[in-house]
């Protein structure tokens, strides 16, 4: 291998991994401040998937099902030792007072979508 050819494949891999943290950062700050309700569309999914909350003030997570997999029937939140089964093409309540600043996470039954609440 030439040393140009190297270069090269180092560049558009340090590209690869830019276009990564980029997009990976960016969704991380895209959180969606919540005051006191908000709506979260369960299809494939959850969007939006990272919300922040305040601390000690309850706020109420209400989840819209869409997807008719069983993998979403069921959301967690383990910290706030929460299952719900959530009915099809209908909205599920969840009323939450977080009593301590952090990231906690939220998914689907089996662990396979997740979601992120941040308390500020
Ligand atoms: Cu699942």
């Amino acid at each position: 291998m030439s040393i140009d050819r190297i270069i090269a494949t180092i560049l558009s891999l340090s590209g690869i991994i830019f276009t990564y943290w980029f997009f990976l950062m960016k969704k991380e700050s895209n959180a969606v401040s919540v005051t006191d309700h908000i709506k979260i569309i369960v299809d494939g999914g959850y969007t939006p998937s990272v919300i922040e909350v305040a601390k000690d003030k309850a706020t109420t997570l209400e989840f819209f099902r869409k997807d008719p997999s069983s993998c979403l029937e069921e959301v967690v939140i383990p910290d706030f030792h929460i299952r719900q089964f959530l009915p099809l093409q209908q909205s599920t309540e969840i009323t939450i007072t977080p009593k301590e600043v952090g990231e906690y996470t939220f998914h689907c039954g089996m662990s396979m979508f997740f979601g992120k609440i941040k308390v500020v």
